[in-house]
């Protein structure tokens, strides 16, 4: 006979190891806000002058001082903006403000828009109006629900890791290549929206953040996931017969400092095809926030908490089981 909370001696004790185990891997992941390097060559921040070596722009593209406005709110358009600067940083986390709004009601708007690290630039095509089958990276935020049977609630944040092999699917809004995704509300608000891409140590992570608390819930996380470094940064955006303006306002690359084995650096990482070991995420839709604050990954005071309350629930853990493992010798010892 066991309690409830099955806090008996050896099976404890495997628990408490496995929770720092746990622990461990959480702090290997988290990055320190001072060792984070703002990379100008892959970003595109206001008044966007000067920016004309770094950034190509494509098609319905219209550059503002407030604004690059990938497509207006009219139909068939087809825009996009790409980094002429190759990116090299193996571990990485883009942030992307941007902002989708138009005249068009419920249901009668679209496309979206996509954010891109992919092998090819300004290759135009189908998909957000970049080619179907490309090599690398894409986070869709798609507005339109194109699968009349989906049960989902657009718009749709997925991501989708390809080698070349694979054709995103838009008339079922890519489901079937899609990494995980969530729904959220990000079209006609009074904020900007705020999208973060974090990729490091095989592990692919997609926030957003959506009602201006800078605040980020997330969106995606996975593991396993590969990509090269040398690949180029994009984002773009399509209309069909419904439209919107597909409006980004800013993309900041940070490098993520991160440590990698020796094996790890003396590979030629620009040799590595995009690929992913899991196919479905364990988190998949989900809505809960990270407690990730918008510009900084978790500070050092936050580590801190997260330590503090984690150790205060193996403590208390602890004196749950052992006064249940008391009452319980008692109680034997009166029946006896
Ligand atoms: C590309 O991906 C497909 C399936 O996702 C796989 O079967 C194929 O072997 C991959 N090709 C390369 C060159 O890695
Ligand atoms: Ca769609």
């Amino acid at each position: 006979m066991r309690g409830a909370c099955g806090c008996g001696g050896p099976t404890h004790l495997a628990a408490v190891a496995l929770l720092v185990v746990g622990l461990g891997s959480v702090f290997g992941d988290i990055t320190d806000g001072a060792m984070e390097h703002l990379k100008r060559e892959h970003s595109l921040m206001k008044p966007y002058q000067g920016v004309g070596s770094q950034w190509d722009f494509w098609g319905s593209t219209l550059v503002t001082s407030s604004y690059v406005r990938l497509t207006p709110d009219e139909r068939s358009k087809q825009g996009s903006i790409w980094n002429t600067v190759p990116c090299y940083l193996k571990d990485w986390e883009m942030h992307v403000q941007f902002k989708v709004h138009g005249s068009g009601k419920k249901n009668l708007h679209g496309d979206g828009l996509a954010i891109w690290y992919t092998r090819d630039r300004l290759h135009p095509g189908p998909v957000f109006s970049n080619k179907a089958q490309f090599h690398g990276l894409a986070v869709f935020v798609d507005t339109y629900s194109n699968d009349e049977t989906s049960d989902r609630s657009f718009p749709y944040i997925s991501a989708m890791v390809n080698n070349g092999s694979v054709s995103y699917d838009h008339g079922k809004d890519g489901r079937s290549s899609e990494l995980g995704g969530c729904s959220a509300e990000i079209r006609n608000r009074d904020y900007d929206t705020y999208l973060a891409v974090r990729y490091s140590k095989g592990r692919l992570t997609v926030m957003v953040d959506v009602d201006d608390k800078n605040e980020w819930k997330e969106c995606i996380d996975i593991g396993g996931v590969r990509l090269p470094t040398g690949y180029y940064f994009g984002a773009s955006a399509a209309t069909g017969d419904l439209s919107d303006n597909h409006d980004i306002i800013s993309m900041k690359l940070y490098q993520l400092m991160v440590e990698h084995s020796p094996e790890e650096e003396n590979l030629d990482w620009t040799k590595i095809e995009p690929s992913v070991s899991l196919l479905k995420s364990p988190k998949d839709n989900i809505d809960d926030p990270t407690g990730n604050f918008r510009g900084t990954p978790l500070t050092g005071w936050k580590v801190f908490l997260l330590l503090l309350c984690s150790l205060l629930g193996i403590v208390v853990c602890a004196v749950v089981g052992a006064v249940v493992f008391q009452k319980r010798q008692e109680r034997n010892k009166r029946f006896y």
